[in-house]
């Protein structure tokens, strides 16, 4: 037993560190949790007090579609949490529960259309072919997240956003800082600041804006008083921010993961049909985060798994541990490209479902189908053991890919 462990106290809770894991390594605390097969307390390094942790499957569906669970009440609220500031806006996407929700994300969704992709996927496939003959001018060895992971994402994103090339790099810094526990509340929280004025700023001159854009859509549902100001802003930052973050990290890990499982590479280069079941798979097969993200508050009492949560508590859902949960994945720990069907979670799940991940798996497809077809012997440059990880994240990845071919 550990000290916050008693005989008496069926739930203890649990210090929930997150340190920093090697590699893809799956978090030790959650796979514990897993085995567990039930809901558990923990406490996080920020914010007060403690949370239940979901991590069983069915448990992680229930939780994020019940309405009773709610996004909105966490605002304003210290939930215990791993990051040392609040992310998303307060009258963001996120933490709007349905009505409002709905209403919200009709607004975000008229640039995440099927048409919108079609238009994206050869830019995105042109500026790929640009980057890797960069790559390639250069020549051996090269950080695949400077030459692609890193400014792709952040040019697909812009494009759809519509925020201009100059401005870029400024999205790039502060969506770093923003997305990181590992500055501190201040700075962070001044990131997000700085985001949502430069939004602001780009919303309320959509004179200038190009109407195929989401700035130009949210600018348009703002004129119409469909949404408010503040309220486009908040869909602006966590689209922009979260729309480059997550495909750079997500897809240096997929990368990664590829370069560490030589047959599973081969086999993909050998059937490239393959390609659309591998990145599922490696969807599900990479722990996407640290920890857990935003919470919910239970808002009457509530039986998840055989016990009660009451009324006010917060919960988090972690979809990591639901993609390992042996109830619905035959062999979890282990990379299958053959698993099938494969009902991960990595997108969330219910009304705050990623509404990006069809432009996410666009994304990786175009990345892995050009690192295949262009770099037949394509392999890291340094031992495994030397590729470094982003420290105090919330979304894991490579700092820097060196590979070679
Ligand atoms: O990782 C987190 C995160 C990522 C993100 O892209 C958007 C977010 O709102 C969040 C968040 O609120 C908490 C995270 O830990
Ligand atoms: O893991 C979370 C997350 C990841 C992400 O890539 C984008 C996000 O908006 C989030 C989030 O809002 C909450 C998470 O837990």
């Amino acid at each position: 037993m550990t000290a916050t462990e008693s005989a008496a106290e069926p739930h203890p809770v649990r210090f929930w560190a997150a340190a920093d894991l090697p590699g893809l390594a799956f978090d030790p605390f959650m796979a514990e949790r897993v085995g567990e097969r039930t809901i558990s307390r923990v406490r996080l390094p920020h914010g007060e007090g403690h949370a239940w942790l979901v991590t069983r499957y069915e448990d992680v569906k229930f939780v994020t579609s019940d309405p009773r669970f709610s996004r909105q009440r966490v605002v304003g609220r210290s939930v215990t949490r791993l990051a040392p500031h609040v992310i998303p806006l307060d009258d963001a996407v996120g933490f709007a529960d349905p009505p409002e929700h709905t209403r919200l994300r009709k607004a975000a969704a008229r640039s995440f259309t099927p048409r919108v992709l079609d238009r994206l996927r050869p830019r995105a496939q042109r500026t790929a072919d640009r980057l890797l003959d960069a790559m390639e001018e250069q020549g051996p060895p090269a950080d695949l997240m400077t030459h692609l992971h890193d400014p792709l994402p952040l040019a697909v994103i812009s494009d759809l956003m519509g925020v201009p090339e100059t401005d870029r790099p400024r999205m790039a810094q502060w969506t770093t800082v923003l997305l990181s526990a590992a500055y501190g509340r201040e700075v962070s929280e001044r990131a997000k600041t700085e985001m949502a004025a430069y939004f602001t700023d780009l919303l309320t001159r959509h004179g200038e804006l190009p109407g195929d854009s989401l700035a130009g859509e949210l600018a348009e549902s703002v004129t119409a008083g469909v949404v408010s100001l503040d309220e486009a802003v908040g869909i602006a930052v966590l689209v922009q921010a979260s729309g480059a973050h997550a495909v750079r990290n997500n897809s240096g890990n997929m990368v990664y993961a590829l370069l560490t499982h030589p047959h599973h590479l081969a086999r993909l280069r050998a059937e490239p049909t393959l390609l659309p079941q591998a990145v599922e798979e490696l969807l599900r097969f990479v722990p996407h985060r640290n920890a857990v993200g935003i919470a919910r508050i239970a808002t009457e009492d509530v039986e998840v798994g055989g016990v009660t949560i009451r009324a006010g508590e917060a919960v988090h859902a972690s979809y990591l541990s639901a993609n390992r949960d042996p109830a619905v994945f035959d062999h979890p720990d282990e990379l299958d490209f053959d698993r099938g069907p494969n009902p991960h979670l990595s997108f969330g799940h219910g009304p705050h479902f990623c509404l990006g991940s069809n432009l996410a798996r666009m994304e990786s497809e175009i990345i892995l189908s050009s690192l295949i077809t262009r770099f037949p012997r394509l392999r890291l440059a340094v031992p495994e053991e030397q590729v470094t990880w982003q420290r105090s994240a919330l979304i894991r990845g490579p700092e820097t890919l060196p590979v070679t071919w």
